[in-house]
């Protein structure tokens, strides 16, 4: 008597199986994955704001795939009055946040990070407090992409990063800031 045993293409389908399952079940805390164009935009998140703080702060990685730079060049909330691109830097022992005026390059092939500490959105005259959980639906607007509808996943007010990316890498923190840079 021969003992039967899987064939391959049922041991196949059963990884494959698997596997598909596995990307479904990762799906809800992968971050979310927007494509404009040439740009690859991923982990898209934002703090709750305390209190009746009327600024947020928005931050997201840029990828470039194609071959001639791109601009983020602002945007739009329907939370907030205002948004603005900027970069923090430290001058002289203060940090300093200031627009970019004439946009932030993504040079071809290469990946932008807007993070604490760095380059971020700046959300002003916040309607509601941005809440831990929520979705903030923001548009951008890129010079060649054009405008991109994307949502700000908010984490809790010290969070350095977007959820499950562990340290982000920055260790400014906006509650840091010199009191004149808040309103
Ligand atoms: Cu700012």
């Amino acid at each position: 008597m021969q003992i039967e045993k899987p064939t391959f293409m049922s041991v196949t389908r059963t990884i494959m199986g698997a596997a598909v399952l596995a990307c479904f079940l990762a799906a809800p805390v992968r971050a979310e994955e927007v494509k404009a164009g040439d740009l690859v935009i991923t982990q898209a998140w934002s703090r709750a704001t305390p209190g009746g703080a009327k600024i947020g702060s928005g931050y997201l990685t840029i990828e470039n795939k194609g071959s001639a730079p791109d601009r983020l060049v602002g945007g739009s909330a329907d939370i907030a009055g205002k948004l603005q691109v900027h970069e923090m830097a430290t001058t002289n022992g203060v940090m300093t946040m200031r627009p970019l005026d004439n946009g932030l390059t993504v040079e071809p092939g290469k990946t932008v990070k807007l993070a604490p500490g760095g380059y971020h959105l700046m959300l002003f005259d916040l309607k509601s407090p941005l809440k831990q959980g929520d979705k903030v639906p923001v548009t951008l607007e890129f010079e060649k992409a054009g405008k991109v509808k994307l949502s700000l996943d908010v984490q809790g007010v010290g969070a350095q990063g977007p959820a499950g990316a562990g340290d982000a890498g920055g260790h400014m923190d906006m509650k840091k800031m010199p009191d004149g840079m808040k309103m």
